[in-house]
């Protein structure tokens, strides 16, 4: 009984949680699209072919079983010649139709988009970076996008093979070092899309997450505008010291690209919608829990634990970092997918 109680408080726990929508056939942008195409004539096919074999099969079994009072072997048959053709030459048009229709897809998800941004992904264990060369930019964890532009993300990592999948905008893409895949899609639909790496990658591979925000063009530009001339602002000098004695020689707050990266860009870190690659919340419970102990929310992590910071330290120093912002742009409310 006790266990019973447990199990279903467990469940009621992982309901109120956040439901995580990982909807492959979202068409949320024009790769997804192309698949949500594709879709339909793979079942419609599948189930033509079901119910051709099960109600054929159905067929023989009634009409040939054996007959009361029938003895001895019933009549042999033995090949025709026209139904041989027949099912070899539907299926074979089934595959040709299919090969068709996924060519045409793949064509098109992978045809070059003229005007595309550029956004270079760099995988690492347990967390990605997006650097936008075009405008100097830098974000970790979250892919800030406008909605309608189409964009070609240039994917590669600095360790492991590591691969780059967000269900709800588009295909996978694997992340290999020293090398560069493309991936290119326009999204369309604006929302807080979760990604996810694909490819086991070390002891939490589960936990790198991350998540692409796709906004509306407007309200781009204006986070593109205020983040080209951002100085990091001061919500809290002690915070500020505390970040420069023990945490900014592997932390930026410039929101640009450094000639060295060890760990994540924290430059809008007031933006963020989640933390640690998208695993938890951001709020500044979940911020201090990280600063304290990373390997309690992610075994493996590369960021070492400062539980010898005081209580007024970490509060001062969560203050600095969730003010690390740009105002005026709201990414927590957009639509989760
Ligand atoms: C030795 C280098 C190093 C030091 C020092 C360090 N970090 Fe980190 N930090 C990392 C790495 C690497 C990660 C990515 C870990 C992961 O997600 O697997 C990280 C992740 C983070 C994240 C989550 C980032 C995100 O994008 O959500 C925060 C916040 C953070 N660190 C804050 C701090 C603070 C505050 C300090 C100083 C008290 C600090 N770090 C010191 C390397 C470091
Ligand atoms: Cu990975």
């Amino acid at each position: 009984m006790k266990r019973v109680l447990m199990a279903l408080s467990l469940w009621g726990l992982a309901l109120a949680q956040e439901v995580h929508r990982v909807a492959i056939t979202h068409p949320g942008g024009s790769y997804n699209q192309e698949v949500a195409f594709l879709f339909p004539w793979v079942y419609f096919f599948s189930f033509l072919v079901f119910l051709v074999v099960a109600g054929a099969l159905a067929y023989v079994v009634l009409k040939f079983r054996a007959k009361p009072g029938q003895e001895g072997e019933p009549p042999q048959i033995h090949g025709n010649d026209r139904l041989e053709v027949i099912w070899t030459l539907i299926p074979l048009a089934i595959v040709f139709i299919l090969f068709g229709l996924t060519a045409k897809a793949l064509i098109q998800v992978n045809r070059p988009i003229p005007g595309a941004m550029k956004v270079e992904v760099t995988g690492y264990q347990f967390w990605w970076d997006f650097h936008y060369p075009e405008l100097g930019l830098r974000n970790s964890n979250e892919l800030i996008l406008p909605a309608g532009v189409p964009v070609e993300l240039e994917i590669t990592s600095k360790d492991v093979i590591h691969s780059f999948w967000v269900p709800g905008l588009s295909g996978k893409r694997d992340a290999i070092p020293g090398q560069k895949t493309l991936l290119r899609f326009t999204p369309k639909e604006p929302g807080n899309y979760y990604g996810f790496c694909a490819e086991l990658c070390g002891a939490s591979h589960s936990r790198m997450l991350f998540r692409v925000l796709v906004v509306p063009k407007e309200e781009f530009d204006r986070f593109v505008e205020a983040a080209k001339a951002y100085t990091p602002p001061v919500a809290d000098a002690q915070g500020q010291q505390v970040f420069q004695q023990n945490c900014a020689a592997c932390h930026a707050v410039q929101g640009k690209m450094p000639p060295a990266v060890i760990g994540p860009e924290l430059g809008f870190a007031g933006n963020r919608t989640s933390l640690a690659a998208g695993i938890v919340e951001n709020t500044p419970e979940n911020l201090k829990a990280w600063i304290k102990d990373p390997t309690a929310l992610k075994p493996g992590a590369k960021m070492p634990g400062f539980p010898q910071l005081s209580e007024g330290d970490l509060d001062a120093l969560v203050r600095y970092l969730e003010g690390l912002k740009v105002e005026g742009v709201d990414f927590k409310a957009l639509p989760k997918f």
